[in-house]
């Protein structure tokens, strides 16, 4: 078989379904084996950029490896955003990078680049395949060895040449993953410890995401009366209208809240690396010493202890452990009480919306206010990395129905991609994006892809003028010194119509709950065009507080 037919086949092997790609003459052999697949979509994006973050978004809405391929050189460099996500996000991200012919390899050819030195710092392997023979052992080994342990992404490096050669192995399908378990010695464990606990705190990250995590979750938390705290963009792995809900810890969260948190005196990490978001930039737990007895769970030992004394470090699937535990007789649940009642005032109180009314645009909070109150029970939400994404974290109480996707390597650019790999990905299911004028002009002409595919997205889009967040931090530190963060914008309006997208425009004085509801009723590709005020900046300050005006 021709080695690109072989890497055709061992895709659809491994369930492959989607091929985010933007074609390179670098690898017409594979494009050419794609023609023969009834299996795999090629999903033909605009950039690199939004091939690679549709496969980031699809890895994080299933749990299972996603692929995309970029020709060699500056289709590489323009992918390499999405490598970098899919490393700090730990996703099992397969990517197909195209080289040149193996003749040419080293001798400073068109568009060659060394890709072990490119990528290897981000990428958990990449591997270049000078010998198609190779391939019967490099396509399964990169698929699992994207998804074993802390996942992350792996490069494939396909010489042009290469794939023309002849393979004579057969396709294998996914290699089975070694996975941990929960033994009931880990489980006495963690009890012993949360027997002793009158304010124990859980903190979830993204392992818990499976409906079996969600599930172990809840039912660990009510059994012990544990308040449950998600991590950065993992808010809806516990029901935020639960009295056990601890908020969303990350970007914005506010001292007051931290501080609250900090008088837990036991810290289960459960499902989450503690990175440096999750952790409040190593405040919370404290590093390296937290100020608490800390159990670190998490089903690979790499970021157990790696920046935290810890106490207890188990290496097991959360989900099953939670799930062991949560029929463990309780201790201490009701003394629990105060505790708990303490972190739901202060989450009730900070989780309020009250809407302002600047006189330079609209209140974006209106908007994610009125979009959470029109979306159906299980939406998808996606954002992308700005100041718009503050009200969507501090005021949407989202539950495990919803399924919220977002970059914690904070990429402006993901989320327009995203949302139409997730309408592809489940028609059924409304994928709503919130995304600034700055994403947006990153990565929004993948819309074209969405109408191409008859995805139909929701694309909210806060148009305010400015890099606000980056705004936001100069108004702190330079006051009215205002350098690089303006924008000059096009009709954002006028702009998706060209697309064939229905658009709908929110200016001041709006109706703003009947424009919502009639973009989230209309059957296709919606852009909702929201001229936002730069004085409210943020959920959380105005430029002339910031200014101390
Ligand atoms: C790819 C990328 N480039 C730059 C940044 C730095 N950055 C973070 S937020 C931001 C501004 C976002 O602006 P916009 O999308 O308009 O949203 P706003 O903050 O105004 O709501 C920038 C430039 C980044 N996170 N990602």
């Amino acid at each position: 078989m021709r080695a690109a037919d072989f890497i055709v086949r061992s895709l659809e092997a491994h369930g492959i379904e989607r091929l985010y790609c933007v074609p390179g003459e670098s690898y017409l052999a594979l494009l050419d084996a794609l023609h023969d697949s009834n299996r795999i979509n090629t999903v033909v994006c605009r950039h690199e950029s939004g091939a690679g973050f549709m496969a980031v978004a699809e890895a994080k809405a299933t749990g299972r490896p996603a692929c995309f391929a970029v020709s060699r050189g500056p289709g590489a460099t323009n992918g390499s955003i999405a490598i970098h996500v899919a490393e700090q996000d730990a996703l099992p991200v397969v990517a197909l990078v195209g080289q040149v012919s193996r003749a040419e390899r080293g001798r400073f050819a068109f568009q060659e680049v060394d890709y072990q030195q490119f990528f290897g710092g981000m990428a958990k392997a990449v591997w270049e395949v000078s010998d198609a023979s190779r391939l019967a052992e490099l396509m399964p080994r990169a698929f699992h060895t994207a998804s074993e342990g802390v996942p992350g992404p792996v490069i494939i490096v396909l010489p042009e040449d290469m794939l023309y050669d002849d393979v004579a192995a057969t396709v294998s399908g996914p290699w089975p993953l070694a996975r941990p378990g929960a033994s009931a010695s880990n489980a006495d464990q963690v009890a012993a410890m949360l027997a002793t606990a009158e304010r124990p705190l859980l903190m979830a990250g993204q392992v818990m995401r499976s409906p079996e995590g969600k599930a172990g979750l809840a039912a660990f938390a009510h059994a012990h009366q544990v308040p449950v705290a998600t991590t950065w963009k993992n808010q809806d792995v516990f029901d935020n209208n639960d009295p056990l809900y601890a908020g969303h810890i990350g970007f914005g969260s506010p001292p007051p809240h931290r501080d609250l948190l900090s008088k837990a005196d036991l810290v289960i990490a459960c499902g989450t690396r503690l990175g440096d978001v999750a952790s409040l930039n190593y405040t919370f737990p404290s590093a390296p010493e937290p100020a608490q007895p800390l159990i670190h769970i998490y089903p690979d030992a790499k970021p157990i202890g790696r920046v935290f004394r810890t106490d207890l470090g188990l290496v097991a699937d959360p989900a099953v452990l939670l799930g062991q535990l949560a029929t463990r007789p309780a201790a201490h649940a009701a003394a629990r009480g105060k505790w708990a009642g303490d972190i739901k005032t202060f989450i009730d109180g900070f989780m309020a919306f009250n809407p302002s009314s600047p006189s330079d645009g609209v209140d974006f909070g209106r908007v994610v206010a009125a979009i959470a109150r029109h979306a159906p029970a299980d939406a998808t939400i996606i954002t992308d990395a700005g100041n718009f994404s503050s009200w969507v974290h501090r005021h949407w109480r989202m539950t495990p129905d919803n399924l919220m996707l977002g970059a914690i390597a904070g990429a402006m650019g993901f989320a327009v991609p995203a949302a139409c790999a997730c309408a592809m990905m489940n028609p059924e299911r409304m994928a709503i994006a919130v995304v600034g004028d700055g994403g947006m002009l990153m990565t929004g002409q993948e819309l074209a892809t969405a109408m191409a595919q008859g995805a139909k997205p929701k694309i909210f889009l806060s148009d305010n003028g400015i890099y606000g967040t980056i705004r936001t931090h100069q108004e702190k530190h330079f006051p009215k010194r205002v350098s690089g963060t303006d924008l000059h914008n096009p009709d954002f309006s006028a702009w998706a119509h060209s697309f064939g997208a229905h658009v709908v425009t929110i200016d001041k004085g709006y109706d703003i709950d009947t424009a919502v509801a009639s973009a989230l009723d209309h059957d296709g590709a919606t852009v909702v065009h929201v001229h936002s005020s730069r004085e409210a900046i943020s959920a959380f300050t105005t430029i002339s507080k910031l200014r101390g005006e």
